[in-house]
This record gives structure tokens, sequence and C-alpha cells, in this order.
């Protein structure tokens, strides 16, 4: 059996210098949460129950267009990056799951990575598809489009690569393809938009139809890049429109960069839970477009507002609400691994601040008009300290109260430094 990557016994060590601070501040907030009528086990239970998945590209450093700043101990494959997502999980028990990206993750025993997987406690999430670049021997070039390329060999190409992700997906029992094209035109009259859509579902229709009747399709929209004039699912209503005509396993998924600045995310959210298109979200931040900050790092009460309509839809029993979970950013100056544990608790902090919210009042004060009574009900939520209360959940789940602190003095960066040289380039994280 496969250890864990960082020592149990550290973990306990660091956790008992802070267990009882945790139990007094958590106690407190109890009684904070009871003078409100919150019982604060219930969201206790809530939020241990919550998990976001692990972009397996997010391990690794990213990147721009202009340079990559590889850190030490960077991970060579997927099995190191397997490693790393461990690491995350063991330290913040937040991250239950991994997200693979092929062909950057492919190897040559799946069923031997679905076991290690299993060791370390960890499943898999979505499958990511990817035709936005050239792999060595591929006959054809995506440098013009993929799914939606004029060429019918092209598109054939990049119709069986989603379908051989969809295989390797059922190996390692994946449920979900994430289907993202750059796909798009640079000048305007390049491109005859309404043509380019109806190749996009031509093509789109036939990975569908390779689908196991229990996965879903995720369609991700992004407004430009690298396609910068017109990008063929470039909004939540191209979007939409595919997967309304490609049938009931297709979903929307909403990369919180992927959207023009100002634009009102969380309505956006309302309008796919009503429709039941939401399929789930890649969380990050972002100050002027899909810069992959690390999740609430520049708009904290955006993402809460994310969360309010996630959390107000699963309290009205909106019926096949089911939302998939994960990160995706780009790390350039931290550490990534160390960013995605503060990501993953900044998504679960988001969580159950969301869950504070009073939603009989708010609908009262919604019903009467009261536009300050409302928006203080959010307020109220978000301002409050839920720090203990995620504390405690780690603590009872065997996980690190202070889960930066203790990867540190783990010295596991140091550790596989040794092992795994450091290398310029890569695939992963860039876009
Ligand atoms: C595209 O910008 C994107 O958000 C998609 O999810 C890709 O799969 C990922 O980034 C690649 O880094
Ligand atoms: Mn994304
Ligand atoms: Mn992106």
């Amino acid at each position: 059996m496969t250890s864990l990557p960082i020592d149990p016994q550290l973990i306990a060590d660091q956790n008992a210098r802070l267990e009882r601070h945790v139990r007094n501040d958590y106690e407190h907030l109890g009684e904070q949460l009871a003078r409100r009528d919150v019982d604060i086990e219930r969201i206790a239970a809530q939020v241990a129950a919550f998990g976001v998945a692990i972009p397996s590209w997010g391990v690794g450093t990213g990147g721009t267009r202009f340079a990559r700043f590889p850190g030490a101990g960077e991970p060579r494959d997927v099995f190191d990056k397997l490693q790393d997502c461990a690491v995350i999980h063991q330290l913040g028990r937040a991250t239950p799951t991994v997200s693979l990206h092929i062909p950057w993750d492919k190897c040559s025993d799946y069923s031997e990575l679905r076991g290690q997987a299993q060791a370390y406690g960890l499943g898999f999430d979505a499958m990511n598809s990817n035709t936005f670049s050239d792999q060595a021997g591929q006959p054809h070039s995506y440098k013009f489009g993929s799914l939606t390329h004029t060429d019918a060999g092209t598109r054939a190409q990049a119709v069986a690569h989603n379908i051989e992700c969809i295989e390797i997906g059922k190996a390692l029992g994946s449920q979900a393809l994430t289907v993202w094209v750059g796909d798009g035109s640079n000048f305007p009259g390049q491109q005859h938009f309404r043509r380019a859509f109806d190749r996009y579902l031509d093509s789109t229709r036939q990975i569908v139809a390779a689908l196991p009747a229990d996965w879903r399709m995720f369609l991700e929209h992004k407004i430009c890049e690298p396609a910068f004039y017109s990008t063929v699912i470039q909004d939540w209503g191209s979007s939409y429109l595919a997967a309304t005509a490609l049938g009931p396993q297709v979903q929307c998924l909403v990369d919180l960069g992927h959207h023009a600045p100002n634009v009102n995310i969380e309505l956006i959210v309302a309008r796919l839970i009503a429709a039941n298109k939401l399929a789930g979200f890649h969380f990050n931040d972002s100050k002027y477009g899909d810069d992959d900050l690390d999740a609430g790092s520049v708009s904290p009460y955006r993402l809460f507002l994310v969360f309010n309509e996630l959390v107000a839809a699963a309290h009205e029993g909106v019926a096949g609400f089911n939302p998939a979970y994960m990160l995706d950013q780009s790390h350039n100056v931290t550490d990534p691994i160390e960013s995605l544990i503060d990501s993953a608790e900044q998504v679960q902090r988001t969580y159950a601040q969301a869950l504070l919210v009073d939603r009989a009042a708010l609908d009262a004060a919604q019903q009467a008009n009261d536009a300050l009574a409302a928006t203080k009900l959010l307020k109220r939520a978000f301002q409050t300290d839920v720090q203990p209360l995620l504390q405690q959940v780690r603590l009872r789940a065997g996980a690190a109260v202070d889960p930066i602190a203790t990867y540190r003095a783990s010295g596991y960066r140091a550790r596989v430094g040794a092992a795994r040289p450091a290398r310029a380039g890569g695939g992963g994280g860039i876009v």
C-alpha cells in the first residue's frame, strides 16, 4: 500500500499545539451563530461533505506566453502530479478528486494510475480534452481551429481525441468530459460565424454519441484567447444554445475568469440553474481577464455572491441541481501546492459563509422590496469569520489545522526537489 506523502505524526504534532485554541474559537463561534438560530454542527457537516477538484495542471508552475519560471520539485509526470494532489488533500481534506488533461496526463497504465489514486484516497473528476495545441506527430494542425475547423479531417481528428478522453476517463472512473476550444478568428471576415457554430454542433454531436449514459459533458465558454476577434463558444449564450441542441447530458461550465470585465457572473449562474444547464465551475479570480489568479484573492465578495446562488438553489431543492466544482488557476509566483491548499480553503470558506445567509429573512426582504435589509443580510453572512469552523472540520478529519504551516514544516518541496530536477517549458497551466 502507498503511504501518504506527509507523515501523519507531523500533522498530529502540529495540530496538538493549536487544538485548544480551535476548540475555544469554535465554541465561541457556535454561540454567536446560535444567537442567529444557526446550528454550527449543521454547517460543519455540510462543509465537511464539500469537495473541490484539483486540476492536474495546477500543481505545476503555470506561466504566460512570455515566460515560465519553474520551481524546485516540479512534477515530471501524472504520477508526480497525483502525489502533489495527495499532499493537498491530506493537509486540507477539501480536494478529494483530480481532473486530468489529455494528452498532458497520458500514461501507459491507467489501472495503475487509478490504483495509485485510490491508495491516496483520491478519485478522478472530469476529463479535459486539448484541441487547442498541436501534439507531436498529429496529422492535422489546430492552427485554424479544431471541432469547428473548415477541414473535415481536422474536425474528425478533434472528435476522435475527445472520444479517446472518454475512454481514458472510463478506465479511471471519471464521469464527465469538459470541452473547451479556443476556436474562433483573429480578423473580421476571417470566419463565417454561423457555419463555424454549425460545425461545432456537428462535431460535438459525435462526441455526445460516445458518452456513456451516466456521463455528462461540460461545455466551457471563454470570451477570447487565443482567438482575439471572435470565439465560437464565447459566452454562456452560445454555450447554452449548444448544450440545448446537444441534449440533457450536456451542460454549461462557468470558469470565473472567462467573462468580460464587470459581467454579473452570479446572474449567469442563476439563469443556468433555472434552465437545468449549470454543469459546474472552474474557480479562480481575475482582475483583467483570464488571469487565473487564486480563488477569492481579488474579489472574495464576488465568489460569495456566486455561492449565494448555489446555496439558494440547494436550499430551494431545484431539481437536477448538481454542479461540479474545480479550481483552475495558474501559479506563477507561489508554490502551486500552497496556492491550491489556500484556494480550496477559500472556496470552502465562501461556501460556509453562503450557508449562513438567513434565507427566510432574505425572502421576506425581497418580497417587501427592502433593498437595504436584503443586502445587509448577505453582508452579515459574508463578514462572518468562519475560520474556527474550517479548522475544526480539518481537525476532526485528521487534516492540518494550519495546512500551509504544516506543509512548510514537512519539507516536502525540498524532498521532492531532490528527486525531480527543475525543467523549463512543459505543458499545462499556461492558457
Ligand atoms: C482555458 O483558458 C482553460 O480555462 C480551460 O479550462 C483549459 O482546459 C485550461 O484553461 C487549461 O489551462
Ligand atoms: Mn477553465
Ligand atoms: Mn481559462
